[in-house]
């Protein structure tokens, strides 16, 4: 894989121009800012796009504009054929096409040789895992090194893409490439490994609002309620404020964490969850030294949260300038759209709530239709799924419409659990989305589509069938 990182990363050199396209999400966001830093170490002209999907229209609009040289990130492999006679390279982790039916194996060998002027960097074409073992920005940061061993540093923006991507295991740890990386990061001193609970928010939000928010794990009596946030931590000796200041996790001392935490762990014990609630609990953190701690971008988990929101209302730009260290104005922007962001998904829970989920017999699903924002369903999906409200055996499907792209757009989310007996969303997505006239793919636990409008009820029945089949 170094040896095609090289040849790509020769390549890109060779170039005096360069484009860069990207998915517009925490990775696609970071790995733009890996490419861009580094072509602009290389002193070349660099432009940068972001985009949501890369479908027919927005790859008939890129080839439009005749870049000498196109670097697609977090992007392109799944549709690499439609990107025949462009010049690009690609460094992208999602599925490449056709690998979804082995018998198809062939027609990839096809697609390669009749895109002579396409590089690709993909880790399924290593055997390696593109969902646990790198993202799109520790591709992309691969070909980085090679251009330069300056670009080291950049291994810190690689974490937070992988991190953003939910690459971790499941004992909360970055395992594979991205370990490689991650020890790049902290030979460069710009990543720190710290053992520490795996709750959001231990930066920049109060004590009581981390329990209040928990969502993975649900905090049986805590999580949605903040007077009983607040009693627990009375009860327990912990001063919630300090100079009048909400304290955050990261202020309390050893003995106060593991307090908490033991308690924790006893409460969600005797509610008859599984033990495996209260290990997923701790975890590897990483602290980004170079950051104000007790602000956002100390720990790349809350980094890479901050870049969603940017992602979400279409400000990749934005959230490029904060990873590219262009702070003030930039980063009080991206603040006020994670603000945003975090009212429109208690709005969306609530309507979630309101209506309700079906369930069927291999799915569970609801429609958000002009009532969530298509860039945030898949985010709600995940959100419902881990609620503790429905059932954890079935995987999700929710609808939005999407106006501007002119469809329905579906985002499925499944559980590790699942996976591992059977199910992909990625092939599911893509085959049935393409048989009512629409497109689709991702990942195998998560993953998304879009489909014309009043074919809803005929994709349902045929995912249905599809992850029925699935399913061992
Ligand atoms: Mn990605």
């Amino acid at each position: 894989m170094i040896e095609k990182a090289k040849l790509i990363a020769d390549r890109i050199l060779s170039n005096e121009k360069v484009h860069i396209v990207s998915h517009i999400d925490a990775d696609g966001i970071a790995s733009a800012s890996i490419a861009y830093r580094a072509l602009e170490r290389a002193e070349k002209d660099v432009s940068v796009e972001f985009v949501k999907q890369l479908d027919g229209n927005e790859i008939k609009k890129i080839k439009g504009q005749e870049h000498p040289l196109v670097w697609f990130t977090d992007l392109g492999s799944g549709q690499m054929s439609s990107l025949k006679g462009m010049n690009c390279v690609i460094t992208d982790h999602h599925e490449p096409e056709n690998d979804s039916e082995p018998t198809e194996i062939k027609d990839r060998g096809n697609i390669l040789s009749y895109c002579a002027s396409i590089m690709e960097l993909n880790p399924h074409n290593f055997g390696l895992d593109g969902a646990k073992e790198i993202s799109g920005s520790g591709t992309t940061y691969l070909v980085a090194k090679q251009m330069d061993k300056e670009n080291k540093d950049l291994s810190k923006l690689a974490v937070i893409g992988a991190v953003g991507d939910l690459q971790a295991s499941e004992e909360g740890r970055l395992v594979g490439m991205n370990r490689d990386i991650l020890d790049d990061g902290v030979e460069e001193g710009v990543i720190e490994i710290k053992k520490d609970t795996t709750l959001y928010g231990l930066e920049s939000r109060p004590l009581h609002k981390v329990l209040e928010y928990a969502s993975d794990p649900i905090l049986p009596g805590l999580t949605g309620d903040e007077s009983s946030c607040v009693n627990f931590l009375v009860e327990n000796d912990i001063t919630l404020k300090e100079d009048n200041d909400w304290r955050r996790w990261h202020d309390l001392t050893k003995d106060e964490k593991r307090k908490i935490l033991s308690e924790l762990a006893r409460k969600i014990l005797s509610k008859g969850f599984p033990p495996e609630n209260v290990t997923c609990m701790i975890g590897e953190i990483y602290i980004l030294p170079g950051e104000e701690p007790g602000t956002m971008l100390h720990q790349a988990k809350e980094f890479s949260t901050l870049l969603n929101s940017c992602g979400r209302y279409e400000k990749g730009m934005i959230g490029l300038k904060v990873c590219l260290d262009d702070r003030d104005e930039y980063l009080k922007k991206a603040e006020k759209l994670l603000k945003g962001h975090q009212k429109i998904l208690v709005d969306c829970l609530n309507y979630v709530e309101s209506i309700g989920v079906e369930e069927r017999d291999f799915i569970q699903f609801f429609h958000g239709e002009d009532r969530i924002p298509d860039t945030v369903v898949g985010t709600v999906a995940g959100m419902v799924l881990s609620s503790g409200d429905v059932d954890k055996k079935l995987p999700i499907l929710a609808f939005a419409d999407s106006e501007e792209r002119g469809g329905v757009k579906v985002s499925s989310r499944g559980t590790k659990r699942l996976v591992d007996n059977g199910l992909d969303l990625s092939s599911a997505m893509s085959e049935c989305a393409e048989k009512v006239g629409g497109e689709g793919g991702g990942h195998d636990i998560a993953a998304g589509a879009l489909i014309p409008e009043g074919k809803e009820e005929e994709f349902i029945d045929i995912v249905e069938q599809k992850i029925g089949s699935q399913l061992k």
